[in-house]
């Protein structure tokens, strides 16, 4: 699985970047606009899910679980500060799709008891896409919680995320990483859609991707 987090840069606005990933060929996307008013994620929601919906892909809404209860997107992602999983559960229902972010195996044993679908696991390496950073895992750190995951049977997708390139894929790939998510490699390419057609061809080698 390949997850696009929208971001603005100087070349792109959010919805901008969520159809640079789509046209890629990007099956799932996650509507993350920090710094952002309400009013402009729910015009970013509306437009960026009816995008979802053209190219069945799933999409997701950073955060926002009073945005989401309106837009209906697939589901939400949250982080360590937001919402807990089992309050935005009872808000969204059993259908929604909840991703929780992690940094340690504590995080994700604790997003998995809270009944979390998926956990963005990161940050890979040092990104500037977002701000308060927690440590970097780099591979051993993932390595690290995949075991702990595995001596615990703790069985949920791990998606890696974080200053991803498509270089890192075979490596994350091999510990058994089920996805990874992905932002500036995309938009700082010189062409975001045929960056992010590579990325979904590399990832589909992985039979685990
Ligand atoms: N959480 C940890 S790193 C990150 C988020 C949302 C940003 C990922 O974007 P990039 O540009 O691929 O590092
Ligand atoms: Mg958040």
């Amino acid at each position: 699985m390949v997850q696009f987090i929208t971001h603005c840069t100087g070349r792109y606005s959010y919805v901008e970047s969520a159809r640079l990933a789509l046209e890629g060929g990007c099956r799932w996307i996650q509507l993350r606009m920090k710094n952002s008013t309400p009013e402009e994620i729910y015009a970013a929601a509306k437009e960026v899910k009816s995008m979802c919906e053209k190219h069945h892909a799933t999409f997701i809404i950073d955060d926002c679980v009073e945005i989401a209860k309106d837009i209906h997107p697939d589901g939400v992602h949250l982080g360590k500060l937001d919402m807990p999983i089992g309050k935005a559960r009872e808000i969204l229902g059993e259908k929604a799709i909840i991703g929780g972010t992690a940094n340690t195996f504590e995080d994700v044993e604790n997003l998995y008891r809270a009944g979390a679908n998926y956990i963005g696991c990161g940050p890979f390496r040092y990104t500037t896409t977002k701000a308060n950073l927690s440590p970097i895992l780099g591979i051993e750190g993932y390595r690290q919680i995949i075991s702990k995951m595995k001596e615990n049977n703790i069985a949920i997708p791990v998606v890696a995320i974080g200053g991803i390139t498509e270089h890192d894929i075979p490596n994350l790939m091999e510990l058994g990483i089920d996805g990874i998510a992905l932002s500036s490699s995309i938009l700082n390419a010189d062409n975001p859609v045929e960056e992010m057609k590579r990325i979904i061809k590399i990832a589909q080698s992985w039979k685990n991707l």
